[in-house]
């Protein structure tokens, strides 16, 4: 017998892959989690039935949710995760050597233990091994609200703004995030499709500029989610992601990156026409 699964990117279009077998399904408090193997992009995990990472091009989107911002602030120490329990974000946050602490705030827990037992590949730095890494099994907006000024780069690593995430797209929460944040803090959030999205894009972007002097899109190729065409909303309180960018420090990188790169992390924020009329 043969097993597709398939998410539905629109009424209309889809993507569809072939699945071997089921490895979790279950609920938790928060939402339906689902770890499919796949023929063509290994493991998969789903949040209420939306793609959030496959093992074969998480790659990008973790490269390019933390290397962007952790190369333009000269010296992060202190980096918040908000979400992002599949741990693929630690993971290339402690690639960074300067930063001293990352923590990682996520609301469900079963994410978190899940990603430890089915996807080491990702979570192999939240699995407890790294006296660097704290986690907090809790609601993101609660805990910054009671973490204000400590961070030097806060990465919101959500889901699409319905269900659990949707308070994460909202002008109030940037405004926490905004003091949350050291002086020359910067967060950067995935920012979903300029293809499909674009009114989600116009809220999220008027949200983050009317609480950060600079705020920029850059883009991502992820062929698992929608469009393919992806998405990060760099917000930030003195550092430009262009202007302020040392170019040097990112090219003498001690550290492999299969997406990310000096000349990429310049290219990806010049956007084509479509999707600069969003933001
Ligand atoms: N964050 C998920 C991005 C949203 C995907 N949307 C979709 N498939 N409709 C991924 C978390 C990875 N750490």
């Amino acid at each position: 017998m043969d097993m597709w699964y398939t998410e539905k990117h629109s009424e209309n279009v889809g993507i569809t892959m072939k699945v071997s077998r089921t490895l979790f399904s279950g609920k938790s408090d928060f939402q339906q989690l689902d770890i499919l193997e796949t023929l063509e992009y290994g493991r998969m995990m789903l949040l209420d039935g939306l793609v959030m990472v496959t093992e074969r091009d998480e790659f990008v989107y973790h490269d390019m949710i933390t290397h962007p911002a952790l190369f333009t602030h000269p010296d992060p120490k202190k980096v918040l995760v908000i979400g992002g329990g599949d741990g693929g974000t630690i993971r290339e946050i402690m690639k960074h050597k300067n930063v001293e602490l990352a923590v990682l705030c996520e609301i469900d827990g079963l994410v978190i233990d899940k990603s430890i037992e089915l996807l080491p590949s990702m979570s192999c730095e939240i699995d407890g091994s790294n006296p660097r890494v704290k986690l907090h099994v809790d609601d993101g907006i609660a805990y910054i609200k009671a973490h204000q000024g400590e961070f030097d780069i806060i990465l919101v690593d959500s889901t699409d703004p319905i269900g659990p995430a949707e308070g994460l797209f909202e002008e109030d929460f940037y405004r926490t995030v905004f003091a949350a944040l050291k002086d020359d803090g910067i967060m950067v959030a995935q920012s979903e499709s300029p293809f499909y999205h674009a009114e989600i894009q116009k809220n999220m972007y008027g949200n983050l500029r009317s609480v950060f002097p600079i705020v920029e899109m850059y883009q991502a190729f992820i062929p698992t989610y929608p469009s393919g065409l992806w998405s990060f909303a760099f917000a930030s309180k003195k550092y430009h992601p262009v202007r302020d960018f040392d170019r040097e420090r990112a090219r003498g990188r001690d550290f492999h990156t299969r997406y990310y790169n000096e000349d990429l992390h310049l290219g990806a924020f010049m956007l084509p026409t479509f999707a600069r009329e969003n933001i």
